[in-house]
């Protein structure tokens, strides 16, 4: 996150990491990837986060992925579901949306505590202009890396009109994603966000309007973060967690 302040303890209890290692290989996981907890077996995060060949945990209640913290915990994926018409191109990246399936034991996946809880899926369209928040532990202004502690920025809803002039993205996007940010730069979110929560207040709650899926570079003018647009998604999401019960 670019243009970020660290997340308060217990304040965006949805938001999970996504950790990998190799098959087979006894190092480390490894954060690559934001998620969303949007059923206690269930995470959205971004098609692109998806690697074959890897082992995938979650990490959930933790804001410093290096500590120990007993609000901390952590699950294996069981299955990971990439939307069939995800496409990524030289330009863009389309339907950029995948589910992971979290093992469970004695049927339960997440515990709901007071810092991981699901979150909301959205009902209809935003308005643009709209204030939304971004979190995650990925590249900022600082370290490619990314940070240690969880981000968070709040960023506006672009139109698509916008969005889709030359100076930004040009032909680039289409309705499975849409642009937030500020177009004069700054605060945006960046490598190591992706698959991460844009959410909104809807009817007086926090709903997951957007995944972090990509830009050109990361808080440069003209070049807002472009999110997978969740609303297009509803039915997919449905039907996939019906379907692999
Ligand atoms: C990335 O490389 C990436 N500024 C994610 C988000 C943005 C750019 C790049 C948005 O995963």
């Amino acid at each position: 996150i670019f243009g970020g302040l660290k997340v308060s303890p217990g304040a965006i209890p949805w938001q999970v990491s996504i950790q990998v290692k190799p098959k087979g290989s006894t190092g480390p996981f490894k954060h690559i990837c934001g998620g969303v907890l949007i059923q206690g077996c269930w995470v959205l995060t971004a098609g692109h986060c998806i690697q074959k060949n890897m082992n995938m945990q979650v990490v959930m209640g933790s804001l410093a992925l290096s500590n120990v913290e007993s609000s901390t915990q952590t699950i294996e994926v069981e299955r990971a579901i990439v939307h069939e018409n995800y496409r990524e191109t030289p330009t863009a990246v389309y339907n950029d949306i995948a589910l992971l399936k979290l093992r469970n034991t004695n049927g339960r996946c997440a515990n709901e505590t007071q810092f991981v809880k699901t979150a909301c899926l959205p009902e209809g369209q935003l308005p643009d202009g709209m204030e939304c928040k971004i979190s995650g532990w990925g590249a900022t202004e600082e370290s490619d890396y990314g940070t240690n502690h969880l981000l968070e920025a709040n960023v506006l809803l672009i139109s698509q009109e916008k969005c889709s002039e030359p100076v930004v993205y040009g032909r680039a996007v289409d309705n499975t994603m849409f642009c937030a940010g500020h177009l004069q730069g700054g605060v945006d979110s960046c490598q190591g966000d992706s698959g991460g929560p844009l959410t909104c207040q809807q009817n007086s709650t926090h709903v997951i309007y957007g995944l972090v899926s990509w830009g050109d570079q990361c808080g440069k003018k003209n070049k807002p973060g472009v999110y997978t647009r969740v609303t297009r998604f509803l039915d997919w999401i449905k039907a996939t967690i019906q379907a692999n019960p």
